[in-house]
């Protein structure tokens, strides 16, 4: 399958997150391409699609902050990354304090995402990523696969957050309507809610949301992904959440991915987009599923026979010494 991964995506390199009232080494580190690179024949460098489909997901107010952000931290005084410390839970008012630690408030939702100094160009390079594998897969391939790091699931048009900082699913997917496709579903089989996507398309009834993940009553991101959450306006019914409980195995997977499929055919989509984090692996270290490495074959089989042309994005997966045969075994259900 042809695969997109650009060299500058390993730049984003925080040190640490907070985990558990601990600060800890970033999980989403560049391990875990080497250990996917490691497990692919070839890949390729994407092109250079420029900002132009990356701001029709993102606002301009926090694509400018984005940029910026670590040079401010830096012209602060403070040294290492960036982190946010303080949220405006009523409303996201934008006040123009200029003040870096007000906007890294501003545009985020939590605290898993410093912003490093290579974090810009990587967080660009894999959307880039994810446009070049639309591409390939709107000039004919049946599927492309787009190793994004950092991913981009969690992360909304006007705010960053869980290891996200460009939502590169729904800049593939805003990318094929732009160039033609009418109707497009976006299938999320990461471990974790997809809330950014599914905020990005909650009130448009041309893009489909199905999400199968963790249930947010025990798991993040919490506040999103529960089964009530249905789409609003024109999107109402294009939303479809199914929410599983912590030591979800193979059986009762295989019983929403069959949901998920029938929704995404009913709908009659021209194009298929997977977010697809390998974090529901029975060996992930932050997650609580129980996928065996074999298992996501027949996963992506059953997706394949959907018959849709199929753009393949990277959310999670931790578990970085299994992750590459993970998502090689993943792929081989495309070939
Ligand atoms: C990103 B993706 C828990 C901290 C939560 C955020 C998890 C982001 C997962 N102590 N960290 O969906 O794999
Ligand atoms: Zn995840």
């Amino acid at each position: 399958m042809k695969t997109f991964f650009d060299a500058q995506q390993h730049d984003h390199a925080p040190a640490v997150e907070l985990h558990n009232g601990a600060y800890v080494p970033y999980a989403e580190h560049r391990g875990r391409m080497e250990s996917v690179l490691a497990a692919l024949d070839q890949v390729e460098s994407p092109r250079d699609f420029g900002m132009e489909p990356i701001r029709r997901v993102h606002g301009d107010a926090y694509l400018d902050f984005l940029q910026g952000a670590h040079a401010r931290w830096v012209a602060a005084g403070r040294s290492g990354d960036a982190h946010g410390y303080a949220w405006p839970v009523v409303g996201r008012r934008p006040l123009n304090l200029n003040r870096i630690d007000a906007d890294l408030g501003q545009f985020s939702f939590d605290a898993s995402s410093p912003i490093a100094a290579g974090t810009w160009g990587s967080a660009y390079w894999a959307a880039q990523s994810a446009l070049a594998a639309t591409e390939a897969v709107m000039d004919g391939e049946r599927a492309a696969f787009a190793l994004c790091r950092p991913p981009g699931h969690h992360c909304g048009a006007d705010y960053l957050g869980g290891y996200c900082f460009l939502n590169n699913v729904a800049i593939a997917a805003e990318a094929a309507i732009a160039a033609g496709r009418g109707r497009i579903a976006i299938l999320d089989i990461d471990y974790h809610h997809g809330n950014g996507t599914q905020d990005i398309f909650y009130d448009r009834g041309d893009v489909l949301f199905v999400s199968i993940h963790a249930d947010p009553a025990s798991d993040y991101p919490f506040f999103w992904g529960h089964a009530d959450e249905r789409g609003t306006g024109a999107g109402e019914g294009a939303t479809l959440n199914l929410p599983l409980p912590r030591g979800t195995d193979m059986n009762a997977y295989r019983a929403a991915l069959d949901i998920s499929l029938r929704a995404i055919s009913d709908f009659g989509a021209d194009m298929l987009c997977v977010s697809f984090g390998a974090d529901t692996f029975a060996g992930d270290p932050i997650s609580q599923f129980a996928l065996q490495t074999a298992e996501y074959t027949p996963i992506a089989q059953a997706i394949a026979g959907l018959g849709l042309p199929t753009v393949i994005t990277m959310e999670g997966g931790y578990a970085v010494d299994a992750l590459g045969a993970n998502v090689a075994s993943f792929l081989a259900g495309f070939a």
